[in-house]
């Protein structure tokens, strides 16, 4: 009994991890060109605290075909029958989105929520094959198409997708139903204690993604890391170097690439499944934030086209300094989370990041560092279009589970699918592998094979990760965390005059590194109540975060030379439940540029203003 107990506990657990990690390999990207269509809109929920769908009595996994699991269809099969459960549309919530804002009952709920639609598939052709796309789900999700399970999915910010065997799909009246959880756990990605709102649900788009028999499931298009900009910027000569990764192997088939506005066609054949390529262009105007110059450029295996808009840059640095296209670069940052302050939600399409990235500009900046997750792909694709620079991180927060090898995974998991997804952003400089992580042994350890894991998938890009000042002698503050080591940009969150002393403290710190690399406030910031106005020395009031940004500055002014620029805590207000000052906080952390309404506080003025003096300064 007890080794068939463990048979079945082995089997379960090979099942859910070759599920989880089956995601990653299998991801297509640039879904937005493919043959899709849209699963959005209404789907039917259950809110199951218990996980009555899910667990039987004794609390095991309900098996496949138990009509009392919620992945089966609810609808009773005679009138005697006894269900106890059922989808309706009168339970109906809104996808892409967080349940949060949907339902106030559903403000502060943690949990498992069951989603269910019917769809039918135009065109149903069975010698084609589908795959459901998920933007993203907060945080575990579980999907089953016509009561068989597809897989499992962590991560709450990165996509993913399943292959559906033609068998199981349908012309008409197709059932998909996920188990969505977004439960905090110690041992995940992050972990139980964030600063930020643990919005939950289908966040992003749903797609059903229609392919030939063998496609280009991923592609990688840029700039050769290798060369030396400056020299083929003088000959007028660029390397391009790429990759491809086909779903199936094949024997010597050619993919095209075309670049019509370079009157450009390349036949790279292929053996396999995966190829590396590299030519030389002529005439490249390169992608920048003065000039985001984006190609259109097509991809052309068998009888299919991809099409894609390509940004080409490099990116370096150079002893001190950050270098994009040879020139050294200050950069102009704000950091913004993933969120939609007047409607408390989470940001998910195209006029959401429109906005976000509108008031990030009327800041001036050049950069911002989507915090502390990947945000979703309008984000980067808008970025691409408006010539912002991109930090983008995975949820290494705080203090996960270092010692878990599991978690590690975890982590590479979600690092992986960052990258894929957005290999080909030129908007994209900075890979970050976490924020304000603990500095011990296992810590580093962990980190710094993150780090070369993102380095050896890609490297065209600065690694970096947000760290803590470690100790401070005098007004003399050290940087000296070993993962300093292996990253290209030492990045720094310092709230000096907020969480210590008073604003002036800033102006007379000095700072030191051990490390001959560019040093990058990733944060600062203090909070204010947008209208709240007092003498400068009241906490809270917007006088008071407008002299601590004055402050600051003063301290940038006499930064050492190898100060590269900052992204300051945070655009906007946002939803944080360890903010619970009644008069001020309310649930917000009040750091934002800009108030949860959408109106400006004094302090995003002096930032402003700084940025223009970097910005004039650039241009001499
Ligand atoms: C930090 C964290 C950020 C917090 C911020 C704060 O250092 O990286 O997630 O929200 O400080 O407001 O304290």
């Amino acid at each position: 009994m007890l080794r068939n107990t463990a048979i079945y506990l082995c089997l379960l657990l090979s099942v859910t991890i070759s599920f989880t990690l089956k995601a990653q390999n299998n991801l297509i990207i640039n879904t937005g060109q493919r043959d899709y269509e849209l699963l959005n809109g209404d789907w039917q929920y259950i809110v199951d605290p218990y996980e009555t769908g899910f667990y039987n009595y004794r609390y095991h996994e309900k098996g496949e075909d138990d009509k009392g699991a919620y992945w089966a269809s609810g609808i009773p099969r005679n009138e005697s029958d006894m269900l106890e459960f059922g989808y309706t549309n009168t339970h109906s919530i809104e996808v892409p989105g967080d349940w949060n804002h949907q339902d106030r009952l559903f403000t502060y709920y943690e949990g498992t929520v069951w989603y269910h639609k019917t769809f039918d598939v135009t065109n149903f052709d069975k010698t084609s094959r589908y795959f459901i796309y998920f933007g993203a789900v907060n945080y575990e999700a579980h999907v089953y198409l016509n009561g068989k399970k597809l897989g499992i999915h962590k991560g709450g910010f990165t996509p993913f997708n399943f292959e559906i065997p033609t068998d199981i799909l349908t012309a008409k009246n197709n059932n998909v139903v996920v188990k969505v959880d977004n439960t905090r756990h110690t041992d995940e990605i992050p972990t139980v204690n964030t600063d930020w709102w643990n919005y939950g649900g289908i966040t992003r788009d749903v797609k059903l993604i229609k392919t030939s028999a063998n496609f280009i499931q991923q592609y990688a298009i840029q700039l050769a890391p290798g060369q030396d900009i400056v020299k083929a910027i003088k000959k007028k000569r660029f390397e391009i170097s790429g990759s491809f990764k086909l779903n199936k192997p094949v024997t010597n088939l050619p993919v095209t690439i075309e670049i019509p506005e370079l009157k450009l066609q390349k036949e790279i054949v292929i053996n396999g499944t995966d190829v590396a390529y590299n030519f030389e262009v002529k005439k490249l105007q390169l992608w920048s934030t003065d000039n985001p110059k984006l190609y259109d450029v097509n991809f052309r295996f068998m009888n299919t086209e991809l099409h894609d808009k390509i940004g080409f840059r490099k990116i370096e640095t150079k002893g001190k300094e950050v270098v994009l296209n040879g020139k050294p670069i200050f950069l102009r940052g704000i950091s913004i989370h993933e969120e939609m302050p007047l409607e408390v939600r989470r940001a998910y399409n195209t006029n959401d990041a429109a906005l976000l990235l509108k008031w990030a500009k009327e800041l001036n900046v050049n950069m911002v560092r989507l915090a502390h997750y990947p945000h979703n792909e309008y984000m980067t694709r808008m970025a691409d279009s408006l010539g912002i620079l991109v930090w983008s991180e995975i949820p290494v927060y705080w203090t996960i589970d270092f010692n878990n090898e599991e978690v590690y995974k975890k982590a590479e998991v979600q690092l992986t699918e960052m990258i894929r997804r957005d290999a080909n952003r030129a908007s994209v400089i900075i890979w970050s592998v976490g924020n304000e992580t603990p500095v011990s042994d296992t810590r580093t350890v962990f980190m710094k094979n993150l780090v070369r894991k993102a380095k050896a998938m890609d490297s065209s890009r600065l690694i970096s990760a947000a760290l803590q000042v470690q100790h401070s002698g005098g007004n003399v503050n050290m940087v000296d965390d070993p993962l300093g080591a292996v990253v290209d940009i030492v990045s720094i969150n310092q709230y000096i005059g907020w969480y210590g002393g008073l604003p002036g403290s800033a102006k007379d710190a000095k700072w030191e590194t051990i490390y001959d690399k560019p040093l990058f406030f990733s944060e600062t910031g203090a909070g204010a109540k947008e209208g709240y106005h007092a003498r400068k020395e009241v906490r809270w009031s917007e006088e008071f975060q407008e002299w601590y940004y004055e402050e600051q500055v003063k301290m940038f002014h006499n930064m050492p030379d190898n100060f590269c620029g900052l992204s300051p805590w945070i655009l906007v207000d946002f939803r944080s439940p360890k903010r619970n000052n009644p008069d001020y906080q309310d649930g917000w952390n009040r750091k934002g540029l800009i108030s949860n309404e959408g109106k400006k506080k004094k302090a995003f003025y002096v930032l402003k203003s700084y940025y223009d003096l970097k910005e004039k300064e650039a241009r001499e």
